[in-house]
């Protein structure tokens, strides 16, 4: 087989440790979806209809924690991020999340936030704000699960810390799904409880434009696309261990 054949084939490439094309590495990305939370047990007794009112308010309760963390784990990436253009895309993810009130030439425009719309989720479920605010019901291990999100997101390399939100390229399916199945299963939550899943369908694909677009621009080499494989699996993990923690707690042995 002529050399250059040899270089080009995918799998003598992986021999080689020549980098994979974008279209490929890409694909590798995706193919990490297997081990999605969506898969977990706990997700799926959640979004098959099979979670009790206390297991839902559980889930809602202690997601509230990772919801609260995200803006600050993308001021983190912004902190550590010298390039105007990527923060310029960037920062909409705080605001879509701490919400925003700007005035304009037409009066004020104002977004309350999903941090807010979680709220209205938690009332919806039979939470008082007051018990999610103080956090009475986050599970230890969630914590830390979460708190690793954030620390790795102010010490490792802004364009790693990109590259680990891009479990969200699974995110529009799980929210599809629960809009899908609650209504049918959880009669007894209101749907504008459930408006938060709504706007991250479209946030979520948003989000993965920009965050997609400086995966593959930045890890480039054999190398550096392993450690993207490495960071997105890592932050699967984080997914995967918070699900763990909801199942021990909520669910019967
Ligand atoms: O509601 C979610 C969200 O705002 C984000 C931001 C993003 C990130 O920066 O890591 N990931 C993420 C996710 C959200 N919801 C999760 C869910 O299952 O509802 C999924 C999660 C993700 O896929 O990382």
């Amino acid at each position: 087989m002529a050399e250059g054949i040899a270089n080009t084939h995918p799998a003598a490439r992986a021999r080689t440790g020549a980098a994979w094309s974008r279209t490929e590495f890409e694909a590798k990305l995706r193919e990490r979806g297997r081990a999605y939370h969506i898969h977990h047990p706990f997700n799926v007794m959640l979004n098959a209809g099979r979670a009790t009112p206390a297991q839902i308010r559980g889930w809602v309760a202690n997601r509230f924690y990772y919801q609260i963390a995200i803006p600050v784990k993308d001021a983190a990436v912004l902190s550590n991020c010298p390039d105007r253009e990527v923060r310029r895309g960037w920062v909409q993810r705080i605001l879509d999340h701490d919400g925003f009130e700007v005035a304009g030439p037409n009066g004020v425009i104002r977004d309350e936030g999903g941090i807010e719309a979680w709220l209205r989720l938690a009332l919806a479920v039979g939470l008082s704000r007051e018990e999610v605010l103080d956090q009475r019901h986050v599970i230890p291990a969630l914590r830390f699960a979460v708190d690793a999100y954030v620390n790795f997101a102010r010490r490792a390399p802004w364009q790693e810390a990109v590259c680990s939100s891009l479990t969200e390229l699974f995110a529009p399916e799980i929210h599809k799904q629960r809009l899908a199945t609650w209504p049918e299963h959880y009669t007894w939550i209101d749907a504008d409880g459930l408006a938060y899943f709504r706007n991250r369908v479209s946030q979520a694909r948003r989000d993965v434009e920009q965050g997609l677009a400086v995966t593959l621009d930045h890890f480039t080499t054999h190398a550096q696309q392993e450690r993207a494989l490495e960071v997105l699996q890592f932050k699967l993990d984080i997914l995967w261990a918070m699900n763990d923690a909801m199942a021990l707690k909520y669910m019967s042995p």
